[in-house]
C-alpha cells in the first residue's frame, strides 16, 4: 500500500469517510436527521446502542425505508457510554462496500483523563487498478457463499497509513472499530503495551492486557484502548494487521521530535465507569434456545425454507439465499425467539459451517456464557460475536428493551444471503 491512491468515488455521510464522528452525551438525548441524497432507499442503525426500538433503524422491521429525497429524524437516549457506530440497515452489503459509515462516541460523565482521544475506523476495500470501488462484483455469489467480501485495499480513518502525532510520555485513548463488510481484523503494536478497557462500547471490569497481543474485531466489533507513548521523541512505531500472511502497516505512532510530555512511568489505567447493565443474569430461570448455523461453500446444507417455501439449494442460490438458521434462509414470520420483558434469554449458537461468522444483536448486549461446551464467567458484555468454523458459543442477555429485535451475521454478504433472524421482547 502506498499514499498515491486516487480518492475513489464513494457514497459518504456529509461527504467524508467515515461519516462524522457524532458525539452524545451518556443520558441525553441525542437528535439526529438523516436525509437521504442516495439513488437507493437506505436508513440508520445505531449499532450497539441499546435503542428505543422505533429509533434501531432496521428496514423492514422497525421502521419504512427512507425513500431518495426523503428524511428521517432519529431521536433517541445512548444509555451507555462507550464507542459505537452508525450505517445503512438496508442493502448494508452495497452502501457500507461504498463508504456509509462513522463513529458514534456517547461521552462518560467523567471521562478518564488521557492526553489525546483518537479514533481508528478500520475498513476493507475492493477496489479496481485504478482505485475505484469495484462495483461489478457487488452481490457477486462467490463472495457472499464464502467469506464475503473481502478487500485489497485497508484504510484507517478513511485514508491509507495515517499517522498519529503523540509525544513522548503521553496517554492516549484509542478507539478502534471493524467497518469492514466481512474481513476479520487483527492490529498488533510496535514497541507499545496497550490496556483493553472496553469491548463493544461495554467497560471491562479491569483494564488487562491483549490476548496474544492483538486486538482481534470482527466485522462491527469495536475495542478501546488506552496506551502510554513512552518511546523516546522522534520514535516511530507501525500499527499492524496482521490477519494475512504478513504484517500490513496500516497506520503509524510518529512521536514529536522534542516535546515530553510528562517522563516516568505513569500509574495503571483505571476501569471506565461501569454502563447500567445487570449485575447478574439468572441462567436457571433463562429461556434458551438453539441457533444452527449452517449454508455456504463447503457446507452440508441441502436445503432450507424462505419466504414460507421448501427450497432446494439450487432453488435458493438463485433466490440469493446461501445460509439459514434453523433451517430458514432470510426473516421469518415468527421470530426466532419471543420473550417477556424482564426474562434472560440463552442463545445457543452452532456453527456448523466452514466459515468464521460474527453474529450481532441488536438492543441488548449479552454475555458469552459457554464456548465450545466450556463454561465461562463474568465474559464481556458484547453485542457482536466471533465464531469460528464449527464453534459453538452460549450467550445469555436480560431482554429488558422491548420490540423486534435482528439477531444477524455482521459479514453483510452473510446477512443478506440468509443468515438473519430477530427476536421479539414484549
Ligand atoms: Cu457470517
Amino acid at each position: 500500500m502506498g499514499d498515491e491512491a486516487p480518492a475513489a468515488a464513494v457514497w459518504a455521510y456529509d461527504g467524508r469517510v467515515p461519516g462524522p464522528v457524532i458525539r452524545a452525551r451518556q443520558g441525553e438525548p441525542l437528535r439526529l436527521r438523516f436525509e437521504n441524497g442516495l439513488p437507493q432507499p437506505s436508513t440508520i442503525h445505531w449499532h450497539g446502542i441499546r435503542i428505543d426500538n422505533a429509533m434501531d433503524g432496521v428496514a423492514g422491521l422497525t421502521q419504512d425505508v427512507v425513500a431518495p429525497g426523503e428524511a428521517f429524524d432519529y431521536v433517541f437516549t445512548p444509555p451507555d457510554a462507550g464507542t459505537y457506530w452508525y450505517h445503512p440497515h438496508n442493502r448494508s452489503w452495497e452502501q457500507v462496500a461504498r463508504g456509509l459509515y462513522g463513529l458514534l462516541i456517547v461521552e462518560e460523565r467523567k471521562p478518564p483523563r488521557v492526553d489525546q482521544d483518537l479514533v481508528f475506523v478500520a475498513d476493507d476495500w475492493r477496489l479496481t487498478e485504478d482505485g475505484q470501488i469495484h462495483e461489478a462484483s457487488l452481490g457477486h455469489m462467490r463472495d457472499w457463499s464464502h467469506a464475503g467480501r473481502l478487500g485489497n485495499w485497508l484504510t484507517v480513518n478513511g485514508v491509507s497509513q495515517p499517522r498519529f502525532r503523540v509525544r513522548s510520555g503521553e496517554r492516549i485513548r484509542l478507539r478502534l472499530a471493524n467497518c469492514a463488510n466481512a474481513r476479520v481484523l487483527h492490529f498488533v503494536f510496535e514497541d507499545h503495551e496497550p490496556k483493553l478497557i472496553a469491548l463493544d462500547g461495554q467497560p471491562l471490569a479491569a483494564p488487562r492486557n491483549l490476548d496474544d497481543g492483538r486486538v482481534v474485531l470482527a466485522p462491527g466489533q469495536r475495542a478501546d484502548l488506552v496506551i502510554d507513548m513512552h518511546l523516546d521523541p522522534g520514535a516511530k512505531a507501525g500499527i499492524m494487521e496482521v490477519s494475512n500472511a504478513g504484517p500490513v502497516e496500516v497506520a503509524r505512532f510518529i512521536y514529536h521530535a522534542s516535546e515530553i510530555a510528562r517522563s516516568g512511568p505513569q500509574p495503571p489505567p483505571s476501569p471506565l465507569p461501569a454502563n447500567p447493565l445487570p449485575q447478574e443474569l439468572d441462567l436457571e430461570g433463562a429461556q434458551r434456545v438453539e441457533v444452527v448455523m449452517e449454508g455456504g461453500a463447503m457446507g452440508r446444507m441441502s436445503g432450507a425454507r424462505h419466504r414460507g417455501k421448501q427450497l432446494s439449494m439450487r432453488e435458493l442460490v438463485s433466490a440469493g439465499q446461501v445460509w439459514a438458521l434453523n433451517g430458514t434462509a432470510g426473516m421469518t414470520e415468527k421470530p426466532l425467539l419471543k420473550i417477556r420483558r424482564g426474562q434472560v434469554a440463552i442463545l445457543d449458537l452452532i456453527n456448523e459451517t466452514a466459515w468464521p461468522h460474527a453474529m450481532h444483536l441488536h438492543g441488548h448486549h449479552f454475555r458469552e456464557v459457554e464456548r465450545n461446551g466450556q463454561r465461562l464467567k463474568e465474559a464481556p458484555w458484547r453485542d457482536t460475536v466471533l465464531l469460528d468454523i464449527e464453534e459453538r458459543a452460549a450467550i445469555a442477555f436480560l431482554a429488558d428493551n422491548p420490540g423486534k429485535w435482528m439477531f444477524h451475521c455482521h459479514m453483510l454478504e452473510h446477512q443478506a444471503g440468509g443468515m438473519t433472524t430477530w427476536v421479539e421482547v414484549t
